[in-house]
């Protein structure tokens, strides 16, 4: 089996393995991967995951047009479990809050922890638990934040923040209709994750480097961390955060504004 290849008229066909990667083809490409290694359920398994994800981009793309329609900027704040998302938004909230009117859709497998911890500091919160409904899944899908846009006030938003599942993976492969995507990564997960991991690093517009405040302790080392997230993302804007000081919070702030600014 070779690679997969959705047409803009919905049609697919499978190019033979060591067909050249053809940029001249005008149609939509969406590489799934090479799946010679599922004899059995190839072909099928590359059906059903092709029908996913453009039912999630279908619906991705209404949540983006009843943001355009409501004049909200929405960011997906994503990273693995514990690198700061909360701690980050917490410290976010308490700056912008006179500021911006900020929606926060708050995704998490269980728990309203993080969206009590988020509550009381001026921004409308509406938790999204996955293992309520949606199968506990990793990650947000376009679903999920639909389900949870409707206890959101959009027309009186003008940020909305999703923080995603803790995952250092998922959660990028899915557009949920945002404008823009946020990772927070903590300089405690080590230097080499932008090459092991590199899906959400690829994605992310801005990359927020925190828990800068711990680098003393650590023998993490920053320059190589920075050489291996530009050889996967160049474009990426980088940003060095502690959640703990405050430290880089003004400059992740400015970059929302500017955000927001732009979209108006
Ligand atoms: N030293 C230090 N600790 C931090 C910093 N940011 C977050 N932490 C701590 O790291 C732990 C996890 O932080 P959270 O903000 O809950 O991380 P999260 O990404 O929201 O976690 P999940 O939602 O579970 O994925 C907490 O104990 C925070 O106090 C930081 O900048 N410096
Ligand atoms: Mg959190």
């Amino acid at each position: 089996m070779g690679r997969f290849h959705r047409h803009s008229d919905g049609t697919s066909h499978d190019h033979d393995h060591g067909h050249p990667h053809d940029h001249e083809h005008d149609h939509e490409h969406r590489d799934v991967g090479d799946h010679s290694g599922y004899p059995e359920t190839g072909p099928s398994r590359v059906a059903v995951l092709e029908s996913i994800l453009s039912e999630n981009d279908r619906i991705a793309a209404s949540n983006r047009s009843g943001f355009e329609a409501d004049g909200v900027w929405a960011v997906n704040v994503m990273s693995s479990p514990g690198a700061g998302k909360t701690s980050v938004l917490k410290r976010t909230l308490v700056a912008l809050g006179e500021e911006l009117r900020v929606g926060v859709l708050e995704g998490d497998i269980a728990t309203s922890l993080d969206a009590d911890e988020l509550s009381g500091l001026g921004a409308t919160i509406s938790l999204v638990n996955t293992s309520a409904g949606f199968g506990g899944e990793c990650h947000l899908d376009a679903v999920m934040v639909r389900s949870g846009l409707t206890r959101l006030p959009l027309d009186r938003v003008d940020l909305l923040v999703i923080e995603n599942v803790g995952n250092l993976v998922c959660p990028a492969e899915f557009d949920v209709g945002e404008h823009a995507k946020a990772m927070v990564y903590a300089v405690t997960e080590g230097e080499e994750k932008p090459l092991k991991y590199p899906v959400m690093f690829r994605a992310a517009d801005v990359v927020l480097v925190n828990k800068i405040d711990l680098l003393p302790h650590l023998d993490f080392d920053l320059d190589r961390f920075l050489a291996n997230l530009h050889a996967v993302n160049p474009q990426a804007t980088v940003i060095q955060t502690s959640a703990r000081t405050g430290e880089g919070i003004e400059e992740w702030c400015e970059w929302l504004r500017a955000g927001v600014a732009r979209h108006r």
